[in-house]
């Protein structure tokens, strides 16, 4: 018997969902950061196996708390990413239930085959600290199953991939057995600049900034990046480029040797940074720029 089907990974920012998609497939696919919403888009990671192919689906972190059109579209994708898989794997941080897990967790009562997943137990030394925590959301949500895991080192990653596959219906496989995701390589190489800007500039960094690839260029062995990063104001674009061209020349370095090893080939990268206000004002123009 082959099953097939998907697996939303949804929760608040910063759980670790992304890590998590990164460890389920055995690849880095997702960029992942210490800043909420590193995530803006749904992302598929497919891992095959002789008896069943996942579809792992990663989200942006849900949160209410910062207002306007950008947490809205990023909202809006995590619900529904939760509501149109075959199992959802709530994710939250093992050492604490915070109302922001609370308030995702009320709206996810659409959602079929629901697990939470308690995340980073490798920063919990006393295990049995988390018992009580597991039997009160047991009784209060009904989750199927609760999963103690660690994205970070691999701890009962398979056993969590077990859970999953008992789930999924039967099915034939929708991917080809080699392929690792539905994202095409101009949007991973954008999603990798972006994750070594966010790194970098942290909390300097304005909230709507992002990354543009115009022009990606594939040769047998070599890729040709241009790519733009997209700021609100001129003063900001000082912060991107630092002294004497520093800063963006290391984002520069930095996502190069990542992309190269994620195409397994030559990466040539040229960053420009540009200022265009308003871009995540609107839902009209996030769509015109790739959000759903
Ligand atoms: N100690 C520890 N840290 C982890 C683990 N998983 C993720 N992290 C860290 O938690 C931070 C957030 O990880 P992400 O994977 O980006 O979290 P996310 O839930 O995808 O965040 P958003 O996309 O912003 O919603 C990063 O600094 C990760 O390195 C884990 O199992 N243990
Ligand atoms: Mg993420």
């Amino acid at each position: 018997m082959h099953r097939c089907g998907s697996v939303a990974i949804v929760g608040r920012p910063n759980v670790g969902k992304s890590t998590l998609l990164n460890r389920l497939v055995g690849q880095k696919l997702s960029i992942t950061s210490d800043r909420p919403q590193t995530t803006r888009h749904r992302i598929v990671g497919v891992l095959s196996r002789d008896d069943a192919q996942l579809l792992f689906l990663d989200s942006p972190g849900f949160q209410t708390r910062v207002g306007g059109a950008l947490n809205r579209v990023l909202n809006r994708t995590a619900l529904q990413v939760a509501e149109d898989a075959d199992v959802t794997l709530l994710v939250c941080d093992a050492q604490s239930w915070t109302p922001g897990d609370e308030a995702f967790a009320q709206r996810l009562t659409r959602s079929r085959r629901r697990l939470l997943v308690l995340n980073k137990i490798d920063e919990v030394p006393d295990k049995s600290r988390l018992l009580p925590t597991v039997q009160r959301l047991q009784g209060e949500y009904g989750f199927d199953e609760i999963i103690p895991v660690s994205a970070r080192t691999g701890r009962q990653i398979d056993t969590l991939i077990g859970l999953c596959v008992q789930r999924l219906p039967e099915g034939p496989r929708l991917f080809e057995s080699d392929a690792l995701t539905d994202r095409s390589e101009r949007f991973l190489a954008a999603e990798m600049i972006r994750e070594k800007l966010f790194r970098q500039l942290g909390d300097e960094l304005p909230y709507q900034s992002t990354v543009e690839i115009e022009r990606f260029e594939e040769l047998p062995s070599l890729r040709r990046v241009f790519a733009s990063v997209l700021v609100e104001r001129d003063a900001q674009k000082g912060i991107v480029v630092g002294h004497g061209g520093e800063r963006i020349r290391r984002l520069s370095t930095d996502a190069r040797a990542e992309l190269e090893k994620l195409f397994g080939c030559q990466v040539y990268l040229e960053l420009f940074v540009k200022v265009k206000s308003g871009w995540a004002d609107s839902e009209a123009s996030l769509r015109a720029h790739g959000y759903e």
